[in-house]
């Protein structure tokens, strides 16, 4: 438990650090919000796995995670951001069965592998549990909702329905002055009750944001332990992943690169290639692709300028910092020493329109 809690703190806390070091606002319309405890699906899979999904162990230690981060890696760079709007309350209405882990399908279908039947790795709870809501955005709520899945539900081989929940907890208004103030946002504690209950199960949670019509909803696998009927699975996940992966998630973004690597390395140095991932009304996702030259190298500073500031949101696989029009990213400590024509990426997320920065790169031998 409090291996988790200090887990928890710490990446909640880097990310904090990395938003701290662009220095510049996070909107509220940008940020916003999960269950950190028991871990979310998405939310577990980043904390997991974020700072090393490369790492082909994850396929046999973590297959849900696995896929998920195969379908779509955004899921879990976008932890916070599993919502809908203009549900109007009629949440069942608007969530079909089968797809109530990923918002029925929400997002553009970014978090569809949530949906996925199977062992996802669960949190070990009591009967008396805390469900914890991380509020980066200062959001508060006009209300949460905490179901739990009925006794003889087994999460392992069976999709959710809205029929397989019951109602545990209910918190109303609820300001964000009211919640706990926590690193990087604010956090409300519901507590939940039970009794009897044992195997694996579900919560299932609903947010109802103060802003706009933003509804959020969270599948978070626990296990009550003590041998209950559900527990241990007994058959392998019932249904395939989504999505056959086509790349690695450690691939560089699909598109084609809008800048050429800059000067071809000499001896020692690196290169580096920019690629917008994708854009949206008032932001984008890029991706950075360093590369060394014919000598391996210990770390590297990228340098995108561009015509005018950007706002970076979030930044993984590198800090950030931007000044003026540029900004500078390095390599964090998992990622900087590189062998001779290796390579490594880095992504954020920007706010606003993407135009295309020139790029440099500098390394130490
Ligand atoms: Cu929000």
């Amino acid at each position: 438990m409090i291996t988790r809690k200090l887990l928890v703190s710490a990446v909640v806390g880097a990310l904090v650090a990395a938003l701290a070091a662009v220095a510049l606002p996070a909107g509220p319309a940008q940020a916003h919000g999960n269950v950190i405890s028991p871990a979310s699906r998405n939310y577990g899979c980043f904390i997991r796995w974020g700072d090393h999904f490369q790492d082909p162990a994850m396929a046999t230690e973590d297959p849900m995670c696995y896929q998920a981060w195969q379908a779509d890696p955004n899921a879990m760079w976008n932890w916070n951001g599993l919502f809908r709007e203009g549900v109007a309350g009629n949440h069942q209405g608007a969530i079909p069965d089968g797809q109530l882990c990923s918002a029925g399908h929400t997002q553009s279908g970014r978090y569809n592998a949530m949906d996925t039947v199977g062992d996802w790795k669960p949190s070990t709870v009591g009967n008396n549990f805390t469900v914890q809501v991380f509020d980066q955005a200062l959001h508060g709520a006009d209300y949460l909702w905490v179901y739990v899945t009925n006794p003889g539900f087994n999460p392992v081989t069976t999709a959710l329905k809205w029929s397989d929940l019951t109602r545990v907890a209910v918190v109303g208004n609820t300001p964000a002055s009211q919640w706990t103030p926590v690193t990087g946002g604010v956090q409300l504690n519901i507590p939940v009750a039970l009794t009897g209950r044992t195997g694996r199960a579900m919560v299932y949670t609903i947010w109802q944001a103060s802003h706009l019509d933003q509804s959020y909803y969270w599948c978070s696998d626990i296990d009550f332990g003590g041998g209950g009927t559900t527990t241990p699975p007994t058959t392998s996940p019932t249904t395939p992943p989504t999505t056959t992966p086509t790349t690695a998630p450690t691939t560089p973004p699909t598109t084609v690169p809008t800048t050429s690597p800059t000067t071809p390395p000499a001896s020692g140095a690196c290169s580096a290639a920019y690629a917008l991932s994708s854009q949206w009304s008032g932001g984008y996702q890029a991706g950075v692709t360093v590369t060394a030259g014919s000598a391996a190298i210990k770390s590297w500073t990228v340098k995108l300028t561009y015509p005018s500031a950007p706002t970076v949101q979030q930044t993984w696989n590198a800090t950030a910092s931007v000044s003026g029009t540029v900004l500078t990213a390095t390599n964090v400590s998992y990622n900087g020493a590189l062998s001779a024509g290796g390579s490594t990426t880095f992504g954020f997320l920007g706010s606003g329109t993407a135009t295309t920065p020139t790029v440099t790169c500098t390394a130490t031998t």
